[in-house]
């Protein structure tokens, strides 16, 4: 059977946890074949982002049209995109297909990505054409202008935009609660098991990949949700007890948990 496809526009990460490496590698575990369009280079590892380089509005341009005009894009994610030309562009682009937002303003390191600009550009011209936005809690309240909004508060906000909005990660007492909003309605709570982990690098990458491949195949949003968290806590167990790196080491991108290769290195 063919699959779906899927385009990512997002950045690259040279310690291959998060961005596209974990976006194309969710999307071969989830049946979809990826396309991918780079918006930033990241010099990166599991301690800190180093270096950042937004791609030429030119090139990214000619990445999409590329896809565009061969494949049969079923659905598509932004991820790091790094500057304002970027969120004009794709949201110019995307709109009107199944578009997953994932509002990448900080890294997992704690990196800024974002300018008051482009914060700007996520409010006016991306979030209004997506379908479902994806952000951490930090990030919500940066994009809702909020600092101490609450998750179920800055999602409903969120969604006054017009798009439904997943605010992951509140994780308490070993539970990981996050809020989905649609738009006019209250946010409602999805409640899985949390990992305790140091190796949690590339998580929001994976979970809104995730959502885009759940979409594509044309499941609903809210079961979409609830698979796309049920995979991520997956990966995050797979590698719970990894030892790669000084900083926040990667979520695993392996899809084979019992594959011999892995038991050895666990
Ligand atoms: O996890 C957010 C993210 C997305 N994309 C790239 C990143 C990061 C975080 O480090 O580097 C390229």
């Amino acid at each position: 059977m063919t699959p779906p496809v899927v385009l990512t526009v997002a950045g690259s990460d040279s310690g291959g946890a998060a961005g596209i490496a974990a976006d194309l590698a969710t999307f071969a575990a989830l049946g979809v074949h990826g396309a991918c369009a780079i918006a930033a280079v990241t010099a990166q590892d599991t301690c800190a982002v180093h270096a950042v380089y937004p791609i030429p509005p030119e090139i990214l341009a000619a990445q999409i049209g590329a896809v565009f005009g061969d494949l049969p894009v079923a659905a598509a994610k932004t991820g790091l995109l790094g500057s304002t030309a970027a969120v004009d562009l794709v949201a110019r682009r995307l709109k009107g297909r199944p578009l997953v937002v994932d509002p990448v303003l900080t890294a997992t390191s704690g990196a800024n990505f974002a300018t008051d600009a482009i914060i700007d550009a996520y409010r006016t011209q991306l979030l209004p054409v997506a379908t479902v936005a994806t952000p951490n809690l930090d990030e919500a309240r940066i994009l809702a202008r909020n600092p101490h909004g609450a998750p179920a508060e800055l999602a409903q906000a969120l969604a006054d935009l017009g798009l439904s909005v997943v605010v992951t990660g509140g994780t308490q007492a070993g539970a990981c609660t996050d809020w989905l909003a649609r738009p006019g309605e209250p946010a409602r709570p999805f409640t899985h098991a949390a990992v305790h982990t140091q190796n949690d690098h590339g998580t929001g990458c994976t979970f809104s990949a995730a959502l885009a491949a759940h979409l594509a195949h044309g499941t609903d949003l809210v079961d979409a949700v609830k698979s796309s968290a049920a995979y991520t806590t997956r990966q995050l167990s797979v590698s719970r007890a990894w030892q790669l790196g000084r900083g926040s080491g990667p979520i695993s991108h392996l899809h084979t948990p019992h594959h011999p290769t892995e038991r050895k290195h666990q």
